[in-house]
């Protein structure tokens, strides 16, 4: 388990709310820390009650009488891909230790909060040939990245699980919405764009399951992930679909993959996973 870094940045996402400092030694739940006083907040957004967030309970009591935790909940899967998780007085804990806030932040779910990562890739290729890193001697991965509206950081075009709905529809559907606009296509582009996209997305491999260092993340509420890479090897299926960016991304390219590469939360590391699986450079 490695510590978690996003999750402890001074200043919380999308506000001007400072954590509380957590020096690396501390991150740890069972290093005892009687000073501990994490600020509490919950972002205005979520004060509103959206529907795709929990509402928010008065209390303690009303949370522990409403919310089943380390179980599906209704279509709300409140299982961790990290295991049992541990729940104090009502309030679900961070398996990754402390980070300086408590209540949900930015997040709409106390506990696990579900997302999926589609990582598309294809060879790079220079007048038709894949090109060979001269460092390394491999080849050399592309995946289609955005640029996130929220953090204006590079990403993978990833997104939120959808109560009740299945791993491999939101993949598709994030990557749709937010790498092709599919939001914003005529009815007829968007079969087109879906028929595609089936079969691109039939075969993908897992890369990595669990817990994000994500910048939101809370001492109750942390973001988990499953990725997944669809590659492209002849380069034809996804260069059919005509790159365009909507919803949360503000701008949508290929990106070589390599060491050195700045992206949001723990992306990075799973794209040096997925360089690893192909033999590709990094
Ligand atoms: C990250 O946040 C995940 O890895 C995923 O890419 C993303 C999901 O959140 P939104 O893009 O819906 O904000 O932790
Ligand atoms: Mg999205
Ligand atoms: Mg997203």
């Amino acid at each position: 388990k490695c510590l978690h870094v996003n999750a402890r940045s001074k200043f919380y996402p999308g506000s001007d709310i400072q954590r509380f400092p957590v020096p690396d030694e501390k991150v740890d739940w069972t290093v005892p820390w009687a000073d501990y006083k994490p600020v509490n907040y919950t972002a205005p957004s979520l004060l509103k009650q959206p529907l795709w967030a929990d509402p928010q309970y008065r209390d303690e009591s009303e949370l522990k009488k409403c919310l089943e935790f380390n179980k599906m909940d209704g279509g709300v899967d409140r299982t961790s891909h990290m295991g049992k998780y541990s729940v104090i007085n009502g309030f679900p804990r961070n398996p990754f230790g402390r980070t300086g806030l408590s209540g949900r932040g930015l997040l709409g779910r106390w506990g696990p909060n579900h997302a999926t990562d589609p990582i598309v890739t294809r060879w790079k290729k220079e007048a038709g040939k894949v090109m060979i890193h001269s460092a390394s001697g491999k080849n050399i991965l592309q995946f289609v990245a955005i640029c996130r509206k929220d953090s204006k950081e590079w990403a993978i075009p990833g997104g939120m699980v959808d109560v009740g709905e299945k791993l491999s529809a939101t993949l598709k559907r994030e990557f749709g919405e937010e790498a092709l606009n599919s939001i914003q296509l005529s009815e007829a582009d968007r079969e087109k764009m879906k028929a595609l996209m089936n079969i691109l997305f039939q075969a993908g491999e897992l890369v990595y399951k669990g817990y994000v260092d994500d910048p939101r993340n809370t001492d109750n509420s942390w973001m988990e992930t499953v990725a997944v890479n669809f590659h492209d090897e002849k380069g034809d299926s996804v260069g059919k679909l005509n790159l365009q960016a909507g919803d949360d991304a503000g701008a949508v390219k290929w990106m070589d993959i390599e060491e050195g590469l700045k992206l949001y939360a723990s992306h990075s590391h799973f794209l040096q996973q997925v360089a690893k699986m192909r033999s590709a450079h990094w």
